[in-house]
């Protein structure tokens, strides 16, 4: 029975982009919340982690900051440095090393930070100021995020610039791919939706303008990388980081309409509710996941059997597993096979050593 599945569209190639990818699982990005706080440099232990999980078709490495603006959690990565690039490369190295692939993304929280994880304790920044009701991880402990600074217009295009940078770096290091991070909240996302953009300028008011933002970003990140080798994730329908909008419909219909211009790798979408239950197939996922014409990358809690269903019935051309792959580093190899997932310990998702990160076993290897 389970050997039929080798079978299933999920453990078949795929192209993505410039890629052959040998399956359709993707490791979804995780923050772990494990390098070095000051500096945001990847280490060796990094680069076991993911080499560990190098059997996903595509790993999207963890949200990463494109500038040190762009930071909102204690001991998250970045790749605007020299040194960065260079702990990256580790990363990239060890992957490759094991015939995996590996994608970026490109991470810019806006007002999801605090002055205590801010350049020169400044306030963070947004389209406007309008507050979170969110708490900030940082090296003291989960504080409360105050309302953050709206961005005059003139400081947009040095954030696009950085964007720009960001991928340069990111190719620098060896990535494969780069994901712009466009979900979840984070800063393009504040952009994009109107409870947290009250701008009255050409970035705010008709979804046009929300969205300039985003595109502005995307141009720039394609420019350098180019469109095969650049992805981007949205979350039309989640409120993840108290990201308020009134119409996900209306707004994120054009903007995914507009997506399928570019001819981007892929669309990576969190179908609803950032860390689930997954929303079901119809309704306003349908309406949306409808419009986009290009390569999909479906994500939101699904087990063994909906990936087998949604990438045999055309929903999907890759899935993304997150908390899956933390306790289960050989993922692909216990769903081909249907082997039980070990279940992964809360208490280390972010932050600490090893322990929780790199020494989750792989199934037993049979003798001989
Ligand atoms: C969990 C903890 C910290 C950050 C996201 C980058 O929600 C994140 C994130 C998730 O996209």
């Amino acid at each position: 029975m389970t050997d039929s599945q080798d079978a299933a569209p999920l453990f078949q190639p795929v192209t993505i982009g410039r890629y052959t990818l040998p399956n359709r699982i993707a490791m979804a990005p995780l923050t772990r919340s494990r390098t070095d706080n000051a500096t945001g440099v990847p280490t060796a232990m990094n680069a076991e982690y993911y080499a560990q999980r190098a059997t996903a078709g595509l790993i999207v490495a963890e949200a990463t900051q494109i500038s040190p603006q762009g930071k909102g959690y204690a001991y998250t990565p970045g790749i605007h440095s020299a040194e960065q690039v260079a702990g990256w490369k580790l990363v990239t190295d060890a992957v490759h090393a094991k015939g995996g692939h590996i994608c970026l993304q490109l991470w810019h929280v806006g007002r999801i930070s605090h002055p205590d994880l801010q350049p020169g304790g400044a306030l963070p920044v947004a389209p406007s100021a309008v507050k979170p009701e969110m708490k900030a991880f940082t090296v003291d402990g989960f504080k409360d995020i105050p309302t953050p600074r709206a961005l005059d217009v003139s400081e947009l295009p040095g954030i696009v610039e950085d964007y720009r940078r960001a991928t340069r770096n990111a190719l620098a290091a060896g990535f494969d791919m780069v994901e712009v991070h466009a979900a979840n909240g984070y800063l393009i996302d504040q952009f994009l939706r109107d409870g947290t953009n009250k701008r009255t300028d050409s970035y705010g008011g008709s979804v046009e303008n929300r969205a300039r933002f985003l595109f502005e970003v995307l141009d720039a990140v394609v420019a350098e990388a180019g469109a095969d080798r650049v992805g981007i994730r949205l979350s039309p329908l989640s409120p993840a980081n108290d990201a308020q909008e009134s119409d996900p419909v209306g707004t994120f219909s054009p903007v995914i309409r507009r997506l399928n211009g570019y001819g981007l790798a892929y669309l990576h979408m969190i179908e609803g509710v950032t860390r689930g239950p997954h929303p079901g197939f119809g309704g306003d996922l349908a309406e949306l996941r409808g419009l986009y014409t290009g390569r999909y990358m479906a994500n939101n809690v699904y087990d063994r059997a909906m990936a087998i269903q949604a990438t045999a019935n055309g929903h999907a051309d890759m899935i993304a597993f997150g908390r899956p792959f933390i306790a289960n580093p050989d993922l692909v190899e216990r769903l081909r096979i249907d082997a039980p997932l070990a279940e992964p310990d809360q208490k280390t998702f972010y932050g600490g050593d090893r322990h929780g990160y790199t020494d989750y076993p792989a199934l037993a290897q049979p003798a001989g």
